[in-house]
């Protein structure tokens, strides 16, 4: 890929075929799938929570995106800083965050893990390495920076991750990180999910390529483009970028090419919105699916059954409906708690 443009990978009718899974461990396949899916069937509950109204405010979904953070996570520790934006609850999922915390969250109770203030555009677990989301397109990146810069500077072994969308990327805060970066050679690695789509309009309408990957070369940042719905590839490139910034290299940035499967936000699938985005478009992107190629080729090498595959459903489906229960009974935050966390003590 030569950071011109996207070329195949663009063309949904592509990458259908089961993924490449030659040398690949089977135990680590297996929780990459366990991950894959719980993002799913998370999403999928929010979806049909907000359809009914239980959900009060907005959810932007990550269902058919979900092999990017699954295979970046795959290569951080939890030392690492990672930073994400409205759509990112993937982001959070991939690093094992619980679903209770992110349920909670997104209902506003006490127990969620901004503690009931954020909903599901403010998450936050530390502990796992994920310093924050915002709604505010291209507001975390320069943060992601200067935390990879802090840990640099501090002598402490860890990176900043940056996740952002292909529209943030026409955010001048974003350049200019992409710049601060390269020139102090900060250990921080910038994942450009690529969907196409900034809310409703496609790329083809707002950029001159459909590649953002040229802006790394723009900056002398060292960068690859993969298959977004291929956890393998995604986890071979992102080791590669993730080590050689560990190593002191600098910057490195990964443009993962995928699709959303709902709308912008909430639970529709805004085919009727828009010239760009028709329903023949969505299903072809359906089957270049993370899920059912991943299975396809472990099923072809008998490291995965029809039933191995109900299984695992009915495992996850168990822990969401208790998550989801659990939450929904949780406890409001107090009233007072609105100014104690508004105002430094
Ligand atoms: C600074 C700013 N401008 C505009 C918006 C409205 N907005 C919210 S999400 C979004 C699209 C972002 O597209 P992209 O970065 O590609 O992320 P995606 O939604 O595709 O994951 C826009 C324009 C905003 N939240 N913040
Ligand atoms: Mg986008």
């Amino acid at each position: 890929m030569n950071g011109g443009r996207l070329g195949d990978l663009a063309d949904p009718s592509k990458y259908h075929d089961p993924i490449d899974i030659q040398d690949e461990d089977p135990a680590v396949l297996k929780c990459q799938l366990r991950k894959l899916l719980t993002i799913r069937m998370v999403e999928q509950h929010l979806a049909a929570a907000r359809r009914d109204k239980i959900v009060g405010g907005p959810v932007h979904l990550s269902v058919g995106q979900e092999a990017v953070a699954v295979g970046v996570s795959e290569h951080l520790r939890k030392s690492d800083r990672v930073f994400g934006a409205h759509r990112s609850h993937s982001h959070l999922l991939a690093l094992g965050s619980s679903i209770h915390g992110l349920f909670a969250e997104v209902l506003g109770r006490e127990t969620g893990l901004s503690r009931g203030m954020g909903g599901s555009m403010h998450l936050w677990d530390g502990p796992r390495g994920f310093f924050g989301s915002v709604p505010i397109v291209a507001g975390t990146v320069p943060l992601a920076v200067g935390a990879g810069l802090a840990a640099k500077l501090g002598g402490i072994d860890a990176i900043g991750v940056s996740y952002l969308g292909d529209g943030a990327t026409e955010e001048g805060a974003v350049q200019e990180s992409f710049n601060l970066a390269s020139v102090l050679n900060v250990p921080v690695l910038f994942v450009i999910e690529n969907n196409f789509f900034s809310s409703h309009m496609h790329i083809r309408m707002r950029q001159p390529s459909d590649s953002t990957a040229r802006f790394a070369i723009a900056h002398g940042i060292r960068f690859e483009v993969v298959d977004g719905n291929d956890v393998v590839s995604v986890g071979k490139a992102a080791r590669r970028l993730i080590e050689h910034a560990r190593r002191g290299g600098g910057p490195g940035l990964l443009e993962a090419v995928t699709f959303r499967w709902y709308g912008h936000v909430d639970w529709r699938e805004d085919v009727d919105v828009g010239i760009s985005r028709s329903s023949s478009d969505l299903q072809n992107w359906r089957r270049r699916d993370p899920v059912s190629r991943l299975t396809a080729a472990m099923e072809l090498r008998g490291w995965w059954s029809a039933t191995d595959h109900q299984l695992l459903i009915q495992e996850i489906a168990s822990d969401i409906e208790r998550a989801w229960d659990q939450a929904v009974n949780d406890p409001w935050p107090a009233a007072d708690a609105l100014i104690d966390r508004v105002y430094a003590q």
